[in-house]
């Protein structure tokens, strides 16, 4: 199970630093294996420190955990949906991700260029936020021009899409984000199948120089940009992390020490990303497999089930849930059943952070 995230920023604002510091080096860390699938996507694993637990007292034969993949892109610059630069082509990449990680540069560094002239992270983010409503206008405009002729054939759903396009395009003409629209989810792109950028949610990723912390005013102004859209931030230092991953393990907690860096930024992004989604994480032990999957959080338990296997959404019978925390204090399956603490739920089962659940399903 992998939540996608899709780097987005100007040129030079340190996404390949932030894309090698997220997914480089974890190979060494992690006992589960690390893939880069091609030079722009990589895969990390999530550690998460219940599924490191729960291997310890089940030894299964294999831990899967769930995984974090995040795309890379060229740089956006001003006017890219105009063909300015390497154009918006490239933007098909991040099409298909689960949330948008916008790097905005925050560090000042005279060897490296700045293709605005200056930083100045609020205009940079908006310069990039305009880019990318851009490509969803041309996106929408040329979906509708399809739609508007399957429509005028008598295609009903065509025609019901057409007036949804509509509305998106007149908020998008207004400079306005599907995201800030808080729409109903049957007013929602994702729900006709239309994968627009700017409904995706965004964390900010604020990329400070080597030894400036989250206190700077380049960070405060982002982080009031941020504030108005409701979305979050998170301050790193791309490149002191990217060399901190060449490190080996051992040599890398002492140098974060000395460097006073308190939290490496991949569970940083994976945890304000796994808040920005709404994900919550449960545990399956079928087949002497010990795996951990995330889903939105309020997904009932048949929808759980579908997510492992879509047959066993329809073939649902019934969950048998342990909470993580109750089964490693009993020490066992047996133990935790005698105690109580194992449950049976139907499916109407709003599935909880946590939950180890076997899955009864029908043939
Ligand atoms: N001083 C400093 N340089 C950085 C930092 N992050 C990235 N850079 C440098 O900025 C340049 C561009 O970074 P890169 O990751 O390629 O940017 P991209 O175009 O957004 O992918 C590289 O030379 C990086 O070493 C940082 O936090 N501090
Ligand atoms: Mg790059």
């Amino acid at each position: 199970m992998s939540t996608k995230l899709g780097l987005v920023g100007l040129p030079n604002a340190g996404k390949s630093t932030l894309f090698n510091a997220l997914t480089a080096g974890h190979a060494a860390v992690a006992p589960y294996p690390f893939t880069t699938i091609d030079q722009h996507v990589g895969v990390a694993p999530v550690a998460d420190a219940r599924l490191d637990a729960l291997a310890a007292l089940l030894l299964p034969e294999r831990v899967i955990p769930t995984t974090l993949e995040v795309v890379d892109i060229a740089g956006l610059v001003k006017g890219a949906s105009q063909g300015e630069g390497l154009g918006n082509q490239f933007l098909s990449h991040v099409f298909g991700v689960d949330a948008l990680l916008h790097v905005v540069r925050c560090f000042e560094e005279e060897n490296v260029a700045h293709p605005m002239g200056g930083t100045d992270p609020a205009r940079d983010a908006e310069v990039v936020n305009t880019e990318l409503l851009l490509k969803d206008l041309e996106v929408v405009q040329r979906r509708k021009e399809k739609e508007q002729k399957l429509a005028k054939s008598g295609d009903k759903k065509a025609a019901a899409l057409v007036e949804r396009l509509a509305a998106w395009d007149t908020a998008l003409g207004a400079g306005r984000t599907i995201r800030s629209l808080s729409l109903a989810p049957e007013q929602h792109p994702g729900t006709w199948g239309v994968d627009l950028l700017s409904a995706k949610p965004v964390l900010y990723a604020a990329n400070v120089g080597e030894g400036s912390g989250s206190s700077e005013p380049s960070v405060a102004a982002l982080r009031a940009l941020a504030e108005r859209e409701g979305a979050r931030v998170v301050v790193v230092c791309a490149k002191l992390e990217a060399e901190l991953m060449e490190l080996p393990p051992a040599d890398r907690t002492e140098m974060m020490r000395e460097l006073g860096v308190k939290e490496s930024v991949l569970p940083q992004v994976i945890r304000e990303g796994s808040a920005l989604l709404s994900l919550i994480t449960f545990f399956t032990t079928a087949s002497k497999i010990l795996q951990a999957w995330t889903v939105p959080r309020g997904t009932k338990a048949p929808q759980a089930a579908g997510t492992i296997h879509t047959d066993f959404e329809r073939k649902f019978i019934r969950a048998e849930v342990i909470q993580a925390q109750a089964l490693l204090q009993c020490g066992s399956e047996a133990n935790a059943k005698a105690q109580g603490f194992l449950r049976l739920e139907g499916k109407d089962y709003a599935v909880q952070d946590g939950d180890v659940i076997h899955f009864r399903v029908g043939s």
